[in-house]
């Protein structure tokens, strides 16, 4: 994140760290004790990444650093990249990770993990609203290293029309996607932000709008950060997962 402010994990709970091969790959979402939502772009990539070689962990507060007491580990059962993603444009940069903890068993709720709501499919939120992007990517667009504790920013959706034209993202931006930005361009997901939440509250309750997926370098004026669009796959994510879908009450 560039820009914001450190944050504690227990402020944002269903935020998960996905390394593989013991590096940091991506941020991760919560939705279900065994499911989280990240990315497809971050497993599809010139090194095929298998899922033995990936681990998952809710409750971090610091990449580099263990809290023994807060985190809980878990090895991937199951990746599942959206079968239309397009690594030309990220249309449907959308994944699902069926996680298993070590001891068996998935997430226990905490203090420091728990998961976000989906918003039923319909869910329009107006230009401006405000929403937050939280994670452990980098500080500054070209850093050489990712941020060590996991940091959050407040950003304003953009309507439809003004992601898609000039100065912005024009054919670029599908719609499947989502564009957002803080309104001095001083706040911005950046590199390895990747996968992580762009969460809203409505009604008191945090909902997951948004999957970090790309942008023209980080934090730029007139360059929205953009989010794969959640409220378009509760259909594909019920599918994939058996979950029960969003019902009203
Ligand atoms: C990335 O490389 C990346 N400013 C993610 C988000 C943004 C830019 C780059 C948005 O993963």
């Amino acid at each position: 994140i560039v820009g914001g402010s450190f944050t504690a994990i227990d402020s944002h709970p269903w935020v998960a760290a996905i390394y593989h091969k013991g590096r940091f790959l991506c941020g991760g979402s919560l939705i279900a004790p065994c499911w989280v939502v990240t990315a497809a772009h971050c497993f599809i990539q010139t090194e095929e990444i298998k899922t033995e070689n990936l681990f998952v962990y809710l409750g971090k507060t610091a990449i580099n650093e263990t809290d023994a007491d807060k985190e809980q580990s878990f090895f991937v059962k199951k990746l599942i990249n959206h079968q239309e993603y397009n690594k030309s444009n990220y249309n449907n940069d959308i994944a699902l990770l069926m996680i298993k903890g070590i001891n068996g068993g998935c997430a226990v709720k905490s203090a420091s993990a728990r998961t976000v709501c989906l918003p039923p499919s319909h869910t329009h939120l107006p230009a401006g609203f405000q929403c937050s992007v939280a994670g452990f990517g980098k500080e500054k667009y070209g850093a050489w290293r990712y941020s060590q504790f996991l940091k959050q920013g407040e950003v304003k959706l953009l309507s439809r029309t003004d992601c898609k034209r000039e100065p912005h993202y024009k054919e670029l931006f599908t719609n499947n996607m989502i564009c957002a930005a803080s309104p001095d361009w001083s706040t911005d997901a950046c590199e390895g932000d990747s996968g992580g939440p762009l969460v809203c509250e409505v009604s008191g309750r945090m909902f997951l709008f948004g999957v970090v997926s790309w942008g023209e370098n980080c934090a730029e004026k007139n360059k929205p950060g953009v989010y794969t669009q959640v409220t378009n796959y509760n259909n594909w994510i019920a599918e994939k997962t058996g979950l029960q879908k969003y019902t009203k009450g």
